[in-house]
């Protein structure tokens, strides 16, 4: 007699198994690839779905068949030996023609795909290039004129054309609700398109490097933002050219009493910044269009602890308030500060003076980095707090960064050993408050 009769426990078994599928239907997937939003995604769901179809109809007939043999056909005590057969010409050809059909009823719709996703974007779509460097992305749109990183804008309804290099190792470019994974690969050119849905506007996505390409790969990520056409022109147009609200590149210091932008006229600020160096700016330019900050979805608003404890950055915060945009850009933009702040022999600022070209910049172009919502490969939030401890300690906030340590008796990671000298809390400040004036 057993003690273990599977009749009882059966109905709880199934009760169990039923909540647990239940359960993965109830919640919201944000990163999923299982969505329907562009025509990639779609492509290759009608593929999963025919797979998921047939094979489901397989298992059912194989395991009824196995379950019901070896019930029917089990060993009973006193009954006859089993009946030994030698071959079975009928049963041979079936069991090899049924999974043979099956099989074309996949390989058939599966080359169908490759052909389709493989072939050449349709004419007229956007070209963007997407530039994985470790451990963040470029993204240049060469029709436009625009060079940007981490936040990735896509116009709904139109073809995008991606074309796909590195800089340096390996990586791989996937927004997974919009399908189309792919590998960026040294001396290659990798292609991939796709059209988000028309009915996308305003929409926004996580990206993700999902090829190991070293120490910080789990955080090299990015946004996408898909918009309307209007919207995306605005942004484009605007983007292409040189910020608005920064202090012009011809201004010098100003005279004593002159106004200039600070963090505190940033903060509540409705206009453009360039109207607050309204004496200094000739030409007062409209910013054009910036994926709302009170529309992101929670999916996408960076949630990266800062360091704690021994490696906590200190900063003084009561100095971001009167941050001053002119000083900041005095400090990256005289080449007598360039022991202290340099920026630019890594970043492009356009407008300012030019020290690298953009296909040697080690690090994001910044000419618009004021509109961007997130730093890092996406992993903080670019609000001014965060920014001034980027800037002061990059690697202390994500391991490994090619930004350097910044900030005087800043511990240096490189080096092992504190910066004995470097920018102090009140340049970082003015640097912040030009960062952020460069909308
Ligand atoms: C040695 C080259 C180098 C120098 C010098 C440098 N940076 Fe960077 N910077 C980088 C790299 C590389 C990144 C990308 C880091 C990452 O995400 O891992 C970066 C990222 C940034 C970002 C975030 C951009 C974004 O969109 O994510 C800001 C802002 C920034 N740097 C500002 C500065 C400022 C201000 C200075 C000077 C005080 C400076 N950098 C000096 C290489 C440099
Ligand atoms: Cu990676």
């Amino acid at each position: 007699m057993s003690f273990f009769r599977p009749r009882r426990y059966a109905p709880a078994l199934f009760v169990a198994v039923a909540l647990l599928a239940l359960a993965a239907c109830g919640d919201q997937y944000p990163n999923s690839t299982f969505t329907h939003l562009t025509d990639n995604n779609r492509t290759i769901s009608a593929l999963w779905d025919r797979l998921m179809f047939l094979g489901t109809g397989v298992f059912v007939f194989v395991e009824a068949l196995l379950i019901f043999t070896i019930i029917k056909f089990r060993k009973r005590p006193g009954g006859p030996k089993a009946k030994q057969i030698h071959g079975h010409a009928a049963l041979e050809i079936t069991w090899t023609v049924i999974p043979a059909l099956i099989l074309v009823l996949i390989a058939v719709p599966t080359v169908q795909a490759i052909y389709t996703t493989q072939a050449k974007a349709p004419d007229g779509s956007l070209k963007v290039e997407v530039i994985g460097h470790q451990w963040w992305w470029e993204f240049r749109y060469p029709e436009l004129g625009v060079v940007t990183a981490n936040e990735l804008y896509l116009p709904a309804g139109r073809t995008v054309s991606f074309q796909l290099n590195t800089r340096d190792v390996l990586h791989s470019f996937w927004t997974p609700q919009l399908g189309g994974k792919r590998d960026l690969i040294s001396n290659r050119t990798n292609w991939m398109w796709y059209t988000p849905d028309r009915s996308l506007a305003e929409n926004a996505y996580n990206g993700f490097c999902v090829e190991y390409c070293g120490t910080s790969h789990a955080n090299m990520r990015f946004r996408t933002f898909v918009v309307s056409e209007d919207k995306f022109e605005s942004w484009a147009k605007h983007q292409a050219g040189i910020a608005a609200g920064a202090p012009v590149p011809t201004a010098v210091a100003p005279a004593a009493g002159a106004p200039v932008v600070t963090g505190a006229a940033m903060a509540g600020m409705k206009m453009p910044a360039a109207a607050a160096v309204a004496s200094a700016a000739p030409v007062e330019e409209a910013v054009g269009y910036t994926f709302p900050l009170d529309k992101l979805p929670a999916h996408v608003v960076p949630t990266t602890p800062m360091p704690t404890g021994e490696s906590t950055i200190k900063f003084d915060d009561a100095l971001l308030a009167s941050g001053n945009a002119v000083a900041g850009r005095e400090l990256l933009t005289n080449m007598a500060n360039l022991g202290k702040a340099p920026c630019l022999t890594c970043h492009v600022i356009k407008g300012e003076m030019a020290m690298v070209k953009d296909d040697q910049a080690k690090g994001p172009n910044l000419t618009h980095f004021g509109a961007r919502h997130t730093l890092g490969g996406g992993l903080f939030s670019s609000d001014p707090a965060t920014l001034a401890r980027w800037i002061k300690n990059a690697p202390a906030m994500k391991p490994g960064s090619i930004m350097p340590t910044l900030g005087a008796g800043e511990y240096n990671a490189m080096i092992k050993q504190k910066l004995a000298s470097g920018l102090d809390d009140r340049q970082i400040a003015d640097i912040v408050a030009y960062l952020k004036s460069l909308k």
